[in-house]
């Protein structure tokens, strides 16, 4: 079954390389003023979507693995767990539409579930690591039509080419957590637009606790973490001509108790300047840069910001452990 790549950010569902070369024009014209912008304001900061090159995406695969990290195999254990119980709450679903699926693993759990699925819509902004999960998928479940898109999860506004029907969403990893709360709501709303009314939504989300737990988990011992950090500046030296000495600086995490959310920044090591695109940028001993945040929510927290975007709660799942949460919400 051919799989066709359709996009938010380049006209064309269907992927020819005229449509490529020019989604990928547009997305190096968007990292560009990210970066030009993000390293000239106070305090500097670069949207945590640009993490997801080829090779961020593949180093957060790497993340998955990292025993600190915990939250990968919890929520693979809640889908083992529940799939069956999720299946038979959401009804009728024809097609899934997920958001940041990355390498689509823990998905295969709920198209099992999933009785009479027709379609599965994977959106990320990370192309060719889409491309070939969306690959994968279609070997793994024979007769599941797959149609890969390309785009931005908070812009995506209509997903050309897909049957109306019946649509269940699923948001895993607590992704949701990278978004301020702001953000979340937003894109709780968008999503909205895009499933529809009747539709239903499994969103992954991690729990407050203990800063014994947090803090390894996004710094662990084995610096896979802290590489895929770093895969940022290696990525603006590859495509935005950048000179980041990449030894220079070192990942830091932490937990920000008043905002509920471990922040990550790349700190500069020593007085440095680097250029990207031909501008200078100066970095004191210290000075750092934002690169990404991942909130941590109760459940009755989470349940709270999506009623505030029209969701209504149907069930949450945790695990004995209290470390991750899966919610089923409905769109009345
Ligand atoms: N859902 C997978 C992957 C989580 S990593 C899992 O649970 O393992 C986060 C994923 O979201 C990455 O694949 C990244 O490329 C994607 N992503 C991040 N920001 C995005 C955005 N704004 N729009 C679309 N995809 C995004
Ligand atoms: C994808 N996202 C939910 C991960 C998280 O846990 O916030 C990204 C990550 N960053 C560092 N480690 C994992």
């Amino acid at each position: 079954m051919a799989s066709d790549i359709s996009s938010s950010m380049a006209e064309g569902r269907t992927s020819t390389s005229a449509t490529k070369s020019a989604r990928r024009t547009a997305e190096i014209a968007e990292f560009a003023d990210a970066v030009l912008h993000g390293l000239s304001k106070r305090p500097r900061s670069i949207p945590s979507r640009f993490l997801y090159d080829a090779t961020g995406s593949a180093l957060f695969e790497d993340i998955t693995r990292v025993e600190a990290y915990y939250p990968t195999r919890t929520e693979t254990a809640l889908l083992d767990s529940y799939g069956d119980e999720i299946a038979a709450l959401a009804g009728d679903v024809e097609t899934l539409v997920e958001f940041g699926s990355g390498s689509s693993r823990k998905t295969s759990l709920l198209i099992e579930a999933l009785a009479g699925l027709d379609t599965y819509i994977p959106i990320d902004v990370s192309e060719s690591f889409l491309a070939d999960a969306a690959k994968r998928l279609e070997a793994k479940h024979p007769g599941l039509n797959v149609k890969p898109h390309v785009g931005d999860f908070m812009r995506t506004r209509n997903l050309a080419g897909a049957p109306r029907g019946e649509r269940l969403g699923f948001f895993s990893g607590s992704t949701i957590g990278n978004l301020t709360h702001e953000e979340a709501k937003a894109f709780l709303e968008n999503a909205a637009e895009i499933l529809g009314v009747g539709s239903t939504f499994l969103i992954g989300v991690d729990l407050k606790k203990s800063l014994d737990i947090l803090l390894p988990a996004y710094d662990d011992e084995e610096g896979v973490t802290a590489a895929f950090s770093l895969n940022l500046l290696a990525r603006i030296n590859r495509e935005l001509d950048g000179d980041f000495d990449t030894t220079g600086f070192a990942h830091t995490a932490l937990y920000n108790d008043g905002k509920g959310r471990i922040e990550i920044y790349l700190q500069s090591l020593t007085d440095q300047d680097v250029r990207v695109m031909g501008r200078s940028f100066s970095f004191g001993k210290g000075e750092r840069i934002h690169t990404e945040n991942s909130h941590k929510y109760s459940v009755s927290e989470f349940q709270a910001l999506a009623q505030s975007a029209g969701w209504q709660p149907v069930k949450a799942w945790t695990d004995p452990a209290d470390l991750f949460s899966l919610h089923l919400l409905r769109l009345a």
